[in-house]
C-alpha cells in the first residue's frame, strides 16, 4: 500500500512519519500481556454484578420472585425496576424526522419485550455467587402483549424525475437483498466497573468506542452533573459499532455503586453478549434501475427495511439513513426515489455494526448492475465504467443531498480489473465452466463516508520536553495511538517517540464523538494535526521571545529552535522557560465530510457436490486519501475484508418464532476462522480529501462494504441460471446446493 502526499500541503514536515508504516506503540505493552482491560481491574472490596434475564419475549411481566436468590451465600443485593424508579430515557440520534422511541426500561418493568432482556440484577461478592443467585431469580410472565412492530420512523427522498425515466427506459433491472442479523462480536465482550466515592462522583470504566457520549447518556439517566462522572476506556478489544451507545446493563452497574458505595464490577460471558449486546444489519432491500439502450442508469427506485430491536439504542436509524444517503453509490444516476424504514422487533436492538448501511447500499447496487448487464448484454465490468462519474466530477452533489468530496472511481475500477487480471480470469472462468466447474466472478465497488461534526484535541509540551496528546477519539486496538503520535509528530516537526497520546479518559481528554464511522482519522486525526500546528507556533513564539529574535529568524528541528548565530533552545528548555507551560486545545469541525471508495474483485468457485463456496482470491483497492499509517491500514482492511467474509458466507443470528434465539454462541454462530481467509491481494490509490488538513478519509468499515458485493456477485455469477432470482447471505454451502437442486429441474438457459 502506498500513502500519497496533497502537493504543496504542510504535511511534508521535514520528519515524515505520515505514510510511514511505524511499527505500533501498543504492541509492546499488549504483546507482554500488560493490557489492561476492565475485567483486570479488581478494586479492593468490589462487588461483582450479573443479571436475570428474560428467557420469554413478547409477554407482560407479572411479578419476580426473588426470595431464594436473596438468601443465597455471597448475595448483597438484588435490584429490580422498582429500586431503579422512574429514569429518564437515555437519548436516540435524531437523524430522522418524527423518530418516535418507544418506553426505555433499563430493567424490565412492565414487559418481557426480548429474550436476554435484563430483568433483576444481583450484586454479590463474587462473580460466582452473583451468576448463581441471578439464575435463581424467577420471573413470572403474563399475557401474551400486542406485537409492536410498526415502523419507527420512514423516510423518503424523491429527485430528479424518477417515473419519466422509467417510462423512458429500455431495459429495468430489479433486485432484492437480505441481510442477515448480525453480530458485531468483538474479542473482549461487553464490561463495567463502577466507583462512586461521595467526593468524586462516579468513575466507570466501560468497554466503549464513545466514551463522551457514554457520560453525557449516563449523566442523563442517572441525573447527574456531568463532572461527577468520569468514564475510562481502559484497553478495548474491538467495538465494530457494538460499542457505540450506552447499554441498560451499563446504567444498572452505575446506579448499583452509587446505590451501595461500593465498587461493582459486571462482565458480560459470551452468550450474554449474543442475547443482549447490540446487532447489526437484518435489512430487506429491494431495487429498480431504469437505464438506456447503451446501459446508462438513468433512476433508481428502492426500498429498505431495516430492524430496530426491541429498544433504540443512541445510534438506531443510522445504518438505514446511511444506506439511504449513501444510494446510488458509486454511480452517477440522476434520480431517485428511496423509501426508507426502521422497525421495532421482539429482539436485541440493532445498530451499527461495522459499515453501518454502506454494505446494504453497496450490495444493492451491485446486484443491480450486475442484473443491469445481463439486461444489456454488457460485460459487468463495462456496465459499471459507463455508470460512473468521471474524477472531475468532484465534489459531486449525489441526488440524495450528499456531497462526496473526492473519488477517482474509473481508475479504481480499472486498477482493481487491472490488478485481478479481470479479462483473464473471465476467460479462465469460460474454460473452467466449459470442463464442467462452477465458478464466477464478483464486483464490489462502494463509498464509505467518513463521518461528520467534530472532534476535539491538546497538545502540551511537558517538563521533560516530551509532547502529550490528547484525543477525543479513542481505540479499541486500531493503533490508534501510533496513528496519532505520527500526525502529532509531523505537525510539530519532532520524532513520534517524542509524542505521547492519552484517550479514552474523560478526565485527561478533550471531548468526542468517539470512534466510529471511519471518522477517527479524518476528522480526530485533524483536529491532533491541527494541535500540533498550534503547539508548534506557540513554542515558536516563546523561543523567539527567549533568544530575543524575531520569530521568522528562527529555524525548526525535531530537538527545538535555533537561531541564526547558532544559539538554540530545545523543548525541555522551552518548557522550563514557559511558564505556566505550553498547552493548546483545538476542535475541527470538518466542514465536508470525507467519502472514501474503493473497489473489490472476487473469484469463487463452488463444490458441485456439496454447494461450498470456495473463495480463490479476492482483490480490494482502497481509497482512504492520504494514509497515515499503511500498515495499520492494511490491518483495517483485512479485518474488514474478514467480517464482509463472515457476512456473506457463515454468520447469522436467528430466532425463531417464539423470539427464541438459536444462535447464542460461538458453536451456532460462525465466526470466519483464519483458515478461511481468501488470498487477498491489497492496494490503494489515493485521492486525498480536500476537507481536512492531513487530505486523509476512512478506512475501518471498507473491507467490510466492499467484500460481501463481490463475493455475492461471483456465486450468482458461478451459480448463472442454477441460482435462481436471489440467494440471501450467508451463503453457506447448504443454501447454495439447496439453490442448485431447486434449479436443477428447471429450464436452463445460455450460461454466460
Ligand atoms: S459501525 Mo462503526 O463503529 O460506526
Amino acid at each position: 500500500m502506498r500513502a500519497m502526499r496533497r502537493a504543496g500541503d504542510e504535511a511534508q514536515a521535514p520528519t515524515g512519519w505520515i505514510g510511514r508504516s511505524a511499527p505500533r506503540v501498543e504492541d509492546e505493552r499488549l504483546l507482554r500481556g500488560e493490557g489492561r482491560f476492565v475485567d483486570d481491574l479488581a478494586p479492593a472490596g468490589g462487588l461483582h454484578l450479573d443479571f436475570t434475564r428474560s428467557a420469554q419475549a413478547g409477554l407482560a411481566l407479572a411479578g419476580l420472585d426473588i426470595e431464594e436468590a436473596r438468601a443465597m451465600p455471597g448475595v448483597v443485593a438484588i435490584l429490580t425496576a422498582a429500586d431503579l424508579g422512574e429514569l429518564p430515557s437515555p437519548s436516540v440520534n435524531a437523524l430522522l424526522p418524527g423518530l418516535a422511541a418507544p418506553r426505555f426500561e433499563a430493567l424490565a418493568a412492565t414487559t418481557l419485550a426480548y429474550v436476554g432482556q435484563p430483568v433483576a440484577a444481583v450484586v454479590a461478592d463474587s462473580a460466582e455467587a452473583a451468576r448463581e443467585a441471578a439464575q435463581s431469580v424467577r420471573i413470572l410472565a403474563g399475557a401474551p402483549t400486542p406485537p409492536d412492530d410498526g415502523p419507527v420512523f420512514s423516510h423518503r427522498i424523491i429527485a430528479g424525475d424518477v417515473e419519466p425515466a422509467f417510462a423512458a427506459a429500455a431495459h429495468v433491472a430489479r433486485a432484492s437483498t437480505r441481510h442477515a442479523r448480525l453480530a458485531p462480536a468483538p474479542l473482549e465482550p461487553r464490561a463495567a466497573l463502577a466507583q462512586w466515592c461521595e467526593a468524586d462522583g462516579l468513575t466507570l470504566h466501560v468497554a466503549t468506542q464513545t466514551p463522551h457520549r457514554l457520560r453525557a447518556e449516563l449523566a442523563r439517566v442517572l441525573q447527574m452533573d456531568e463532572s461527577r462522572l468520569r468514564v475510562v476506556a481502559p484497553d478495548v478489544g474491538g467495538a465494530f459499532g457494538g460499542r457505540a451507545s450506552l447499554h441498560p446493563e451499563e446504567i444498572v452497574v452505575a446506579f448499583a455503586a452509587r446505590a451501595l458505595g461500593r465498587p461493582v464490577k459486571w462482565r458480560a460471558a459470551r452468550g450474554d453478549d449474543f442475547l443482549a449486546a447490540t446487532q447489526g444489519r437484518g435489512g430487506t432491500l429491494a431495487g429498480e434501475l431504469a437505464l438506456d439502450a447503451h446501459g446508462r442508469a438513468l433512476a433508481l427506485r428502492a426500498t429498505i427495511d431495516m430492524p430496530l430491536g426491541a429498544w433504540l439504542v443512541y445510534s438506531a436509524a443510522a445504518p438505514g439513513r446511511n444506506a439511504q444517503r449513501i444510494l446510488p453509490g458509486p454511480y452517477a444516476v440522476a434520480a431517485v426515489d428511496i423509501a426508507l424504514a426502521g422497525r421495532l422487533a421482539p429482539t436485541a436492538a440493532v445498530g451499527i455494526y461495522r459499515g453501518a448501511g454502506r454494505p446494504e447500499a453497496a450490495l444493492l447496487m451491485e446486484r443491480l448492475m450486475d442484473e443491469a448487464a445481463r439486461l444489456a448484454g454488457l460485460d459487468p465490468i463495462e456496465i459499471r465504467r459507463r455508470n460512473l462519474p468521471p474524477a472531475h466530477d468532484a465534489p459531486r452533489r449525489a441526488p440524495t443531498g450528499v456531497e462526496i468530496d473526492s473519488s477517482d472511481l474509473p481508475a479504481l475500477l480499472d486498477h482493481a480489473a487491472r490488478r485481478f487480471d479481470y479479462a483473464g480470469a473471465r476467460r479462465a472462468v469460460a474454460a473452467r465452466r466449459a470442463a464442467g466447474e462452477l465458478c464466477g466472478l464478483g464486483v464490489g465497488l462502494y463509498v464509505e463516508p467518513c463521518g461528520q461534526g467534530w472532534e476535539c484535541a491538546t497538545a502540551r509540551l511537558q517538563d521533560d520536553g516530551r509532547i502529550l496528546a490528547g484525543t477525543g477519539s479513542s481505540a479499541q486496538g486500531q493503533g490508534r495511538e501510533t496513528a496519532a503520535a505520527q500526525i502529532l509528530a509531523d505537525a510539530m516537526g519532532v520524532a513520534m517517540q517524542r509524542v505521547e497520546v492519552r484517550h479514552g479518559d474523560t478526565d485527561a481528554t478533550p471531548q468526542g464523538i468517539g470512534a466510529l464511522a471511519s471518522r477517527s482519522t479524518a476528522i480526530g486525526g485533524a483536529a491532533l494535526w491541527r494541535a500540533g500546528r498550534a503547539l508548534r507556533e506557540a513554542a515558536a513564539r516563546a523561543a523567539a521571545s527567549r533568544l530575543r529574535v524575531p520569530q521568522a529568524a528562527l529555524t525548526a528541528t525535531p530537538d527545538g529552535f535555533r537561531a541564526a548565530d547558532g544559539r538554540a533552545i530545545d523543548w525541555t528548555e522551552l518548557a522550563a522557560a514557559s511558564a505556566p507551560g505550553l498547552a493548546v486545545e483545538v476542535t475541527h469541525h470538518a466542514e465536508q465530510e470525507a467519502w472514501a471508495s474503493g473497489c473489490a474483485m472476487a473469484l469463487v468457485t463452488i463444490d458441485r457436490d456439496t454447494g461450498a463456496p470456495t473463495i480463490e482470491r479476492l482483490t480490494l483497492v482502497d481509497d482512504a486519501g492520504v494514509v497515515i499509517n499503511p500498515a495499520l491500514a492494511e490491518g483495517q482492511l483485512r479485518g474488514g475484508v474478514m467480517q464482509g467474509v463472515g457476512e456473506a458466507l457463515m454468520e447469522r443470528l436467528v430466532y425463531d418464532e417464539a423470539g427464541q434465539l438459536l444462535t447464542g454462541s460461538l458453536m451456532d454462530y460462525a465466526l470466519p476462522r483464519a483458515a478461511d481467509a481468501p488470498p487477498l491481494d491489497l492496494d490503494s490509490r489515493a485521492t486525498p480529501a480536500p476537507g481536512n488538513p492531513l487530505g486523509a478519509k476512512g478506512v475501518g468499515e471498507a473491507g467490510c462494504i466492499g467484500a460481501p458485493a463481490a463475493i455475492v456477485g461471483a456465486i450468482h455469477d458461478a451459480l448463472g441460471p442454477l441460482g435462481g432470482a436471489r440467494l440471501d447471505m450467508p451463503l453457506t454451502s447448504g443454501r447454495i446446493w439447496a439453490a442448485m437442486r431447486a434449479a436443477a429441474s428447471a429450464p436452463q438457459e445460455e450460461h454466460r
